[in-house]
Formats: structure tokens, C-alpha cells, sequence
């Protein structure tokens, strides 16, 4: 399964999903950050028709929303 979350590092959200991510100490998320890689950002907006951060891409398909994201990821620990 490819996880792909997209963020900035000046967002809370992505910051508290970023860190529980860390202390879960699962690796298997790729970033990818739409203020430093401008084809991230018109990615972010065709895939999810929004900008909005943190939006995690679950084998493509567009989660928004930090709380539902931790949860899925509590959901479908790393194999
Ligand atoms: N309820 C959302 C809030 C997300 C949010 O407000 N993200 C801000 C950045 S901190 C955002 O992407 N705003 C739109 C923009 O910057 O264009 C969540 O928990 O994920």
C-alpha cells in the first residue's frame, strides 16, 4: 500500500500527524511538502480538488482531515 501524506511545516495539523506518525515508528509514509515542491502542490490540488494540508494519499485516493488520518494509520499499522 503506497501512503503519501502531503504538508507544510508551518501547519499544526500536519506537525501533531507528523509526530505521531514518528512515535508510532512507522517509515513507510512518504512527504512530500506542497511549499517546497511546487509539482507536490498542483498534485495535491488535481488528485484532492483542494489544497488543504494534511491530506494523506492512500494508494492515490485523497484523506483530508488529521484526526481521520491518525486514526486510519492506527487502523493499518506497517506490516
Ligand atoms: N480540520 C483540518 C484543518 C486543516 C487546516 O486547516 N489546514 C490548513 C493549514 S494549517 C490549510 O491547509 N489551509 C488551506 C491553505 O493553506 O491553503 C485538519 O484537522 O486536518
Amino acid at each position: 500500500m503506497k501512503l503519501e501524506l502531503y504538508k507544510f511545516d508551518a501547519c499544526p495539523y500536519c506537525r501533531r500527524l507528523i509526530s505521531a506518525i514518528s512515535r508510532s515508528g512507522r517509515t513507510d509514509v512518504e512527504l512530500h511538502d506542497i511549499h517546497e515542491n511546487e509539482a507536490d502542490r498542483r498534485r495535491l490540488i488535481a488528485v484532492g480538488g483542494k489544497q488543504q494540508v494534511p491530506c494523506l494519499l492512500i494508494d492515490g485516493k485523497p484523506m483530508y482531515e488529521s484526526g481521520d488520518i491518525i486514526a486510519w494509520l492506527e487502523r493499518n499499522p506497517q506490516k
